[in-house]
């Protein structure tokens, strides 16, 4: 048996400071258009698709920051998306920095159906960078500043025909992410990312390096509970010594890479996804129910920082 969902990872070039919310739906909105034409059923776009990175940036009024987030979503310069898929019958997730009603802020990604009715939002739990300015950084990354820590933890939707899930940028790192989904039975992770080529401290870690983690978490994730995993990036240069790796990504159940950009730029890559391929593995090495062993893990919920002492 197959279940065949086509899909279509948008990996974007970078966003300038200066590109308004429509330059930038524009080119969403033509990838979409690529993606149909290869007969896609789902888009994955990157993290804050909308807008450049800006968590790079230091305001110490943090609600200069606001210009940066979305009130509302469809609103009006989304909107040309979700009228795209609701008339072509194609499904996208969109990475988003959402300012909601309530004044709270989070780094957010959505799905939308097939019929242009967002199913399900996603807030990223794991922020990583810092609070206040560090001088001694070659660009700053205050996500921890700007963001709250999602509050919806990490839910999986069937729609589309199979279970689907999301997750953001620095949370493809943290095996919890995947195995939380995983354990609702997750198919198909689908995950957007804004990362620096080079570390903002000078660490010994060089681009080659930082494609190699990515690419390794992000595989074992998909291996170690059964599902496809597609990982989209913002790439290219965002500003002057500010660049973003590429290296977008198609991960199948067995962790393999079956599709992968070849460009810094807007690029669309399409691979037919068999949800029914996780099942193998779903059913044997990962059976949870069979194999997992939670009672002797002797599980620790806090990092604790020390070997707890003989008796
Ligand atoms: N956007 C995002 O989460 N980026 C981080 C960069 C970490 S460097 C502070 C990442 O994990 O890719």
């Amino acid at each position: 048996m197959t279940r065949i969902v086509r899909v279509a990872a948008a990996q974007q070039g970078p966003n300038l400071e200066t590109d308004s919310r429509e330059v930038i739906v524009t080119r969403l909105l033509d990838m979409m258009k690529q993606a149909k034409s290869k007969g896609a059923d789902l888009v994955v776009y990157t993290e804050t698709a909308l807008t450049t990175f800006f968590p790079r940036f230091y305001a110490e009024d943090r609600a200069e920051m606001d210009l940066w987030f979305e009130r509302e979503m469809p609103n009006d310069a989304t909107r040309p998306l979700f009228d795209y898929a609701a008339d072509n019958k194609i499904g996208f997730s969109l990475g988003f920095a959402e300012l909601t009603p309530d004044g709270h802020h989070f780094n957010t990604q959505i799905l939308v159906d097939k019929d242009g009715k967002t199913v399900g939002k996603y807030r990223k739990v794991h922020l990583p960078g810092h609070v206040e300015l560090e001088p001694e950084r070659r660009f700053q990354h205050l996500e921890k500043r700007y963001f709250e820590p999602g509050n919806l933890g990490f839910p999986v939707w069937r729609t589309m025909g199979g279970v689907m899930g999301m997750c953001i940028c620095n949370d493809r790192r943290w095996p919890e992410t995947y195995r939380v989904m995983g354990l609702q039975g997750v198919e198909l992770v689908m995950l957007g990312y804004n990362t620096p080529s080079w570390n903002g401290l000078g660490g010994p870690d060089t681009p080659e390096l930082r494609h190699h983690h990515s690419r390794l978490s992000m595989q074992a994730g998909a291996y170690q509970n059964a599902t496809w995993v597609v990982g989209v990036a913002k790439a290219g240069e965002e500003a002057p010594g500010y660049h973003l790796m590429g290296g977008s990504c198609i991960i199948n159940p067995d962790g393999q890479v079956v599709a992968e950009a070849q460009t810094e730029d807007d690029e669309v890559i399409v691979h037919d996804c068999d949800l029914d391929a996780c099942a193998f593995l779903k059913n044997s090495t990962f059976n949870f129910d069979a194999h997992r062993r939670t009672e002797h893990y002797g599980l620790i919920t806090e990092r604790t920082g020390a070997v707890p002492p003989p008796e």
